[in-house]
């Protein structure tokens, strides 16, 4: 793989008060490999809670982020405020957002784009649905969310890619390690063409989508599978931690 292993824990829409303080105190406690970035996202409203409360081992990240500087705009969370509570980063372009709420490629390059002008970092979400999985356009759809991720990004240096089939996500149904290996060595070999080749063997090419404590050391082993990205899983310490340090 390239560069540092990383593990990002996405904890979506879950937790309280409560639970998250349990979580972070199972993360204070474990016995984390040094050679791995870890990074966590929980939900805005309890991201100052963690940042007060974790360990400065592990980072911490927003979901979503609005596309530009603050001001009026009812409900949003801007990247000046992420900076302001210590928050370093932001996953975009997760399937979530793009099949649930409903967001384009150009809204996610927008995004990206002035996040990392604020110095944020993102995690760059990309995949397939099943539907254009069976019909063979796995890589045309990667290559054309990674053209928009291209068109907005400069800064390749603050920014890590998550592959995350979408029927993989939450169902149980983990890629296999050649199924992602596959995908990760195409989006590579597209940055190499595409923005340089420098950048193609630098940036880490982490997978995401039904990743557990079990089927974990497989998939690390794979040459262009960089780490993960992780959601069910990184809600319980133990488990996360055992993700964490199946770097190889
Ligand atoms: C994919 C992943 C985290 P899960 O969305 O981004 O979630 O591990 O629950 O499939």
């Amino acid at each position: 793989g390239s560069g540092k292993f990383f593990v990002g824990g996405n904890w979506k829409c879950n937790g309280t008060k409560d639970s998250i303080s349990k979580l972070v105190t199972e993360l204070n406690a474990a016995t984390l490999e040094p050679d791995v970035d870890v990074v966590v996202a929980p939900p805005f409203i309890y991201i100052d809670q963690v940042k007060n409360s974790l360990t400065d081992r592990i980072e911490v990240s927003a979901q979503n982020v609005w596309i530009g500087k603050g001001g009026a705009y009812t409900g949003e969370i801007s990247a000046e405020q992420l900076v302001d509570i210590g928050c370093q980063w932001v996953i975009l372009g997760h399937s979530e957002r793009r099949h649930i709420i409903g967001e384009d490629d150009q809204f996610i390059g927008k995004k990206a784009a002035y996040a990392l002008s604020q110095n944020v970092k993102v995690i760059a979400c990309i995949g397939e649905l099943l539907e254009e999985r069976e019909a063979g356009k796995t890589f045309d759809v990667c290559f054309k969310q990674m053209k928009a991720f291209a068109d907005s990004i400069t800064n390749w240096a603050d920014v890590v890619i998550a592959y995350e089939p979408v029927w993989a996500i939450g169902t149980g149904k983990v890629a296999t390690p050649e199924q992602a290996q596959e995908v990760h060595a195409a989006v590579r070999d597209w940055l190499k063409t595409n923005v340089s080749p420098e950048v193609a063997s630098s940036i880490r090419i982490i997978y995401g989508g039904s990743v557990n404590a079990a089927n974990c050391a497989e998939l690390a082993k794979k040459e262009d599978i960089d780490g993960f990205l992780v959601g069910g899983a990184s809600l319980k310490g133990p488990d996360f931690a055992t993700i964490i340090n199946s770097v190889t």
